[in-house]
């Protein structure tokens, strides 16, 4: 029968192949056997859920509030995979010293440092407060955690058939600003799916990728190297020398640079 003899190989599906291969060989070169994450936000947004997605187990607690990190491992397709929880910093006042302690105590959790940070984000209104919040906390880990953070997008249900892509530019400038800082590094996770899916499978490669563009892990001591022209410089006050980089002030948009990295696909 027609339909049972086998196609004749076009020019355009020999590329295509060739494309899918020269894909698999790239994600092959830059697999780790190690992954070590650390999952940021606000309180309430669905972090821990997100652990236990990637974690394939109910493992974090979806307790309220959660003060402390912490730490969880698994193994996804031959890697070891860590996951340290974080407590939410405070939307609306400001977040008590001891959270935001314990909050950089999880970079120290999974030594020698985090391969990324997850900074989970629920799809919903997001404001200049959620963003400058944002900033004043990631901040805590210093500048360069930037290169490793990768937002996750949670309640992505809520946007029904709406891409993704239209949620971030309808949202506007605040939003688009964390995930300029992220290099639009980006990933929508479906925590209502528990176990064997590859979702983890692919946010995991996504990790994997900003390693091998960003040459490797965050490292926590390089925090004390920038805060030392601070200190040098000024007086710095107590909560500085206790958590690390001051948050900074609001430092505008940048949205003309081009997309270095490519968004972690999400589908
Ligand atoms: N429908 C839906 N529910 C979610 C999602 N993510 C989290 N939730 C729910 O939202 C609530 C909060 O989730 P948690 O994972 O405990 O949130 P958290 O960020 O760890 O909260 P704190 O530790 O208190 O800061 C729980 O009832 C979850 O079941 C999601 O993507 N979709
Ligand atoms: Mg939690």
């Amino acid at each position: 029968m027609a339909e049972n003899k086998p196609r004749p190989t076009t020019t355009r599906d020999a590329a295509g192949t060739e494309e899918e291969a020269k894909k698999k060989a790239a994600q092959a070169a830059i697999r780790l056997d190690q992954i070590r994450l650390v999952v940021l936000g606000w309180r309430w947004p669905g972090k821990s859920l997100t652990g236990n997605t990637i974690i394939g187990r109910e493992e974090f607690r979806l307790e309220r509030a959660a003060e402390f990190c912490v730490k969880r491992q698994t193994e996804v397709d031959g890697r070891e995979v860590t996951v340290v929880d974080t407590p939410g910093w405070f939307s609306a006042q400001d977040t008590p010293p001891s959270y935001k302690q314990e909050l950089v105590r999880g970079a120290a959790l999974c030594p020698p440092g985090p391969h990324a940070f997850l900074l989970v984000i629920p799809v919903g209104m997001f404001t200049d407060v959620d963003r400058a919040r944002i900033e004043e906390h990631v901040s805590l880990f210093g500048e360069h955690v930037w290169k490793h953070t990768i937002v996750v997008f949670t309640w992505a249900e809520v946007l029904r058939t709406i891409p993704i892509e239209r949620y971030i530019r309808r949202e506007g400038k605040d939003l688009q600003w964390v995930l300029e800082k992220c290099k639009h590094r980006y990933f929508v996770i479906n925590n209502c799916i528990y176990g064997e899916h590859p979702q983890v499978g692919r946010l995991l490669e996504g990790v994997e990728r900003l390693v091998a563009n960003e040459g490797g892990y965050y490292k926590p001591e390089e925090v004390e190297k920038e805060k030392k022209p601070v200190e040098e410089n000024k007086n710095t006050d107590r909560d500085v020398r206790e958590l690390g980089a001051r948050p900074k002030q609001n430092s505008g948009l940048g949205l003309s640079k081009a997309m270095e990295v490519d968004p972690v696909p999400s589908k």
